[in-house]
């Protein structure tokens, strides 16, 4: 008796069925690469049907425990947070102080999944933002190094993705919500986002003033390997389809020292590639 159409499903994950094409008559194979599954407890299924078409199903359970690698420790520019020009000043209201001085930045990698522990001048929750955190849009961009079209323009940002680069994904992280983004030419430019994609969770840790984000793997299309991988990180408050404006002279909800067509950008940090 034989089965036919086999594949694997982790997790539950009907939509992205792994088939086995590794198989004869009596036994089979497949080789999962676990670099690209979250430490946790998993779920295995084999799926396939029997002569008659009936589904048969047989599931294993594993705890995956890879080891977290730090591999980058890089340190801004303190007190750094006046745009490109060194002229912008914050909106006037008196809750904004210096929440989008980005100090250092910490990069972890525990399979293909990678997390950012980014650590800021400052960190308030005056708005009492859900996420933990007023003031500052995190935008994280990220260039894959298996991915050959991306995206040259910082969708309504008013600039460019560093060094002629190109940037595939983009997270954006805000207190009062998350967005994240899948870029490609066709659907983003300066004044499109992208394809909306699953979001990441973060953390606040208000003793060492740090905003921390896990990047599974999955979000990222499931890597070979982020060998090569470049980070890109800035900063500017609102979210990612409506930043706040900036003109000449700064107002309670508006930045001062440019104009409409300034970088909407507050601080950044130097491309960090990962190796
Ligand atoms: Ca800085
Ligand atoms: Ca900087």
């Amino acid at each position: 008796m034989g089965v036919e159409n086999m594949g694997l499903v982790i997790d539950g994950d009907y939509e992205h069925l792994l088939p086995i094409t590794n198989r004869n008559q009596n036994s089979w194979f497949h080789d999962l690469s676990l670099s690209n599954l979250m430490n946790g407890k998993h779920r295995i299924t084999a799926i396939g049907y029997d002569d008659k078409g009936s589904l048969i199903t047989s599931s294993k359970y594993f705890t995956l425990a890879l080891s977290t690698k730090h591999l980058f420790h890089f340190e801004d520019e303190i007190q750094d947070d006046y745009g490109p020009n060194g002229e912008y000043t914050y909106p006037s209201h008196r809750s904004f102080s210096h929440q989008q001085d980005i100090k250092a930045v910490d990069v972890s990698l525990t399979g293909n999944n990678l997390t950012l522990e980014i650590t800021m001048s400052e960190i308030t929750q005056i708005w009492i933002p859900p996420n933990g955190f007023d003031h500052v849009l995190l935008n994280i961009y990220i260039d894959m190094p298996d991915k050959q079209e991306g995206v040259k323009s910082l969708p309504f940002q008013n600039a460019f993705f560093p060094n002629e680069g190109e940037w595939d994904y983009r997270f954006a992280l805000g207190g009062f919500g998350i967005e994240a983004f899948e870029g490609h030419p066709l659907i983003s430019g300066p004044e499109k986002l992208g394809k909306s994609i699953m979001t990441p969770f973060v953390n606040v840790d208000y003793e060492q003033n740090k905003i921390s984000v896990t990047l599974p793997a999955k979000m990222l299309g499931n890597p070979t390997t982020l060998k090569n991988t470049n980070l890109y990180i800035n900063t500017w408050s609102g979210s990612a389809t409506y930043p706040r404006t900036i003109d000449k002279t700064r107002t309670t909800w508006s930045y001062g020292g440019g104009n409409s067509n300034s970088p909407k950008i507050m601080d950044d940090i130097n491309i960090i590639t990962l190796e």
